[in-house]
């Protein structure tokens, strides 16, 4: 490790100056553009298994997102276990076809409607991997004492983003499951009272006879303003 710059008494580490030019940073902007276009929301998943070594790399890319004060508030599980994946299928579907046939409103049924979806979730077993994304609303120091984190809502949502690329970078799909509600993720996987299930995400390779539904992006002056 390079020495540091003391800086208050915090050690500070030059950054590392810019490597492209103009012409590169147009190109790479661009490619990397087209190239996550190419991302899409998969819920048909071959059981075709993943090298562990690939889901840690994931991981450890998810968890170089920035987070308040640098906390990293977040805690992924990994699923492969095929008990605990069937019991996490039986949970969320129980939810599921709850909130499809009680608790979602005409509106949001109809919104739903041009991507199939339904209450059955055969992709929490079939997918090799699981990764349940937990935030982390407060520490416990090593004398007891709560420590606070920040901006963990919007953290977890920086580090999904990340994982998501990760996901997608490595020729891999996923899908980001909201079952709710999802309390039921604390119980089966034993978390601890300071973890809340954020995000379930399966991982894995879509099946060879995949669909996904026919969608458009918005456009440039549909999703910003220029002052
Ligand atoms: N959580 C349900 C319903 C659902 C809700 C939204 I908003 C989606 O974009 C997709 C599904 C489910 O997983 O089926």
């Amino acid at each position: 490790m390079e020495t540091p710059n003391i800086i208050n008494g915090y050690p500070f580490i030059i950054y590392r100056k810019e490597t492209y030019n103009d012409d590169q940073i147009k190109q790479r902007s661009a490619d990397f553009y087209g190239w996550m276009n190419e991302r899409r929301t998969v819920r048909e998943f071959s059981d075709r298994n993943i090298d562990k070594s690939v889901i840690e790399n994931i991981l450890m890319t998810a968890s170089t997102a920035p987070s308040g004060a640098h906390k990293q508030p977040w805690t992924f599980c990994v699923v492969s276990d095929p008990d605990i994946k069937q019991q996490i299928r039986v949970a969320a579907e129980a939810e599921e076809k709850e909130s499809y046939t009680n608790r979602m409103s005409e509106e949001w049924l109809e919104d739903l409607a041009p991507f199939q979806t339904d209450w059955q979730k055969p992709f929490l077993e079939i997918a090799p991997y699981l990764i349940v994304v937990f935030r982390r609303s407060y520490e416990i120091d090593s004398n007891g004492k709560k420590r606070q984190n920040y901006y963990v809502t919007e953290s977890c949502g920086i580090a999904c983003g990340f994982l998501l690329t990760a996901i997608h970078n490595a020729g891999l799909v996923a899908l980001t499951h909201t079952p709710s509600p999802m309390n039921f993720l604390s119980t089966l996987l034993q978390r601890p009272e300071n973890e809340k299930p954020y995000l379930l995400i399966p991982v894995g390779y879509p099946t060879d006879t995949c669909l996904v539904p026919q969608l458009s992006r918005k456009k440039i002056n549909e999703i910003s303003n220029w002052y």
